[in-house]
């Protein structure tokens, strides 16, 4: 019966361009199952994951621990609302805040929910505690952000794609390069700015890793100028760059840590937003919230994610595979084909740099072949392939994988 009715890849692609908004450009892979590293498409034929849907599935496509948490709480209490209390809330919230080392959390779903929310707690902070001028408060973003499509978040991007056809945009940011340590000690003159919200790495814009020194130099300017440094760690945390979250590496904590994707292990739309306080504590009841933030179900889901993060050493396992894959890369790749000019990354967050122009489909193309040889990425911003596996990898088949990226790219012809 199953069989009969089972619609074929090329029909499913049909009915989502039929009957779905055309705000993607997908590969023609359509996915059916996932466990582990692993997904299969309609098909049946099996791939590697290295996209991890953007870090979010660090724990591996459908973890046992997780399902089996969502599947308890599902025959349980699934949405109260925040009109009420309810018996898993705040076990959350105490295991979180512990787990990250922060006062307070506030819950919401999506990531760009938590960039909105960092935002909106920054001004009320300024406002209150800082005492900037009501509706003068600033926020310093830098070119090549990237932290959702929203109207707030859109209104602080540099990309076209994001942005046209859709202003007037928020007004009180202010854009300054990335990466830039002088930009950011001149912004910080203005009075008004409450704060600067930041990726440790830049991951849509092509995993931009960085200057050694630069984001501990950018927080320590933050904390003279009494402004809160806001780490958006949405793609970057939980265990993706080889430490909990990528400010570790850097030996400071954020005044404001946003958390999505991977946060629920991909099983369940997930963000939190953690700060101490003086900061939190500025909201008053009634001046933010949503329907489902921190719901009984996403409360179960998170706990279990980040136990897995913890019980099965992912961001250890992060850090030694991700320094094998940029060494292995660069030595059989970078060295050896003039296709490819760089790879960069931290842990298990790392990209290639294709040699060719930005509106190429060269990327695609290469991306296309290893679809066929069984490794699923994409790329970001046209000649720059993102590779970002479930953390979950074995060293073996992280080998295995690389040598279908070695054999694909070395076998591309333009
Ligand atoms: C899509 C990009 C990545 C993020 C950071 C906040 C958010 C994101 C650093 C918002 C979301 C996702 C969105 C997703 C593709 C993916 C993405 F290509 F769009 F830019 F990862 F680089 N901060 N990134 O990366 O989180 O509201 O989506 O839960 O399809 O738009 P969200």
């Amino acid at each position: 019966m199953l069989q009969e009715t089972m619609l074929s890849s090329k029909e499913l692609m049909q009915m989502e361009d039929q009957y779905g908004a055309h705000n993607y450009h997908p590969l023609p892979v359509v996915l059916a199952k996932g466990r582990g590293v692993h997904v299969w498409d309609v098909e049946g034929k099996k791939y590697y994951d290295f996209l991890s849907a953007y870090s979010a599935v660090n724990q591996g496509h459908c973890h046992p621990s997780i399902i089996s948490a969502l599947k308890e709480q599902a025959e349980k209490l699934t949405l109260t609302s925040r009109a009420f209390y309810n018996d898993v809330l705040g076990r959350y919230e105490k295991f979180i805040t512990d787990f990250f080392g922060y006062d307070k959390v506030l819950p919401m779903n999506t990531g760009v929910e938590g960039g909105e929310t960092a935002v909106k707690l920054c001004r009320k902070w300024a406002y209150e505690v800082k005492g900037v001028p009501t509706n003068q408060a600033k926020i310093i973003f830098v070119t090549g952000n990237f932290w959702g499509r929203t109207l707030a978040a859109i209104s602080s991007s540099t990309d076209p794609s994001s942005t046209k056809g859709f202003g007037p945009y928020m007004p009180g940011y202010v854009l300054i390069p990335y990466n830039d340590i002088y930009a950011l000690e001149e912004a910080l003159q203005d009075p008004n700015v409450a704060g600067f919200m930041v990726e440790p790495i830049q991951g849509e814009a092509g995993v931009v890793v960085p200057d050694e020194g630069y984001l501990k130099s950018a927080y320590d300017l933050c904390q003279k100028h009494n402004v809160l440094f806001i780490a958006d760690e949405v793609q970057t945390g939980i265990a993706r760059t080889g430490k909990l979250i990528c400010c570790e590496h850097h030996g400071f904590k954020p005044d404001i840590l946003v958390l999505g994707k991977a946060l629920s292990g991909g099983v369940f739309p997930v963000s939190a937003v953690l700060a101490r306080d003086e900061i939190m504590l500025t909201i008053k009841p009634g001046e933010h919230g949503s329907t489902f933030g921190g719901n009984p179900l996403a409360c179960e889901v998170a706990m279990a994610a980040l136990n897995v993060v913890k019980d099965e050493k992912l961001s250890e396992n992060a850090e030694r595979l991700g320094q094998l894959f940029r060494e292995r890369i660069h030595k059989n790749l970078v060295e050896t084909s003039d296709l490819v000019t760089l790879v960069r990354g931290m842990g298990l967050l790392n990209a290639i740099v294709i040699n060719d122009t930005e509106d190429s489909d060269t990327a695609w193309n290469i991306c296309m072949k290893l679809a066929e040889n069984g490794l699923l990425a994409k790329p970001t911003h046209g000649n720059i392939i993102r590779f970002a596996p479930p953390l979950v990898m074995t060293e073996e088949q992280l080998h295995e994988c690389c040598e279908i990226i070695e054999n694909t790219i070395l076998a591309f012809e333009k």
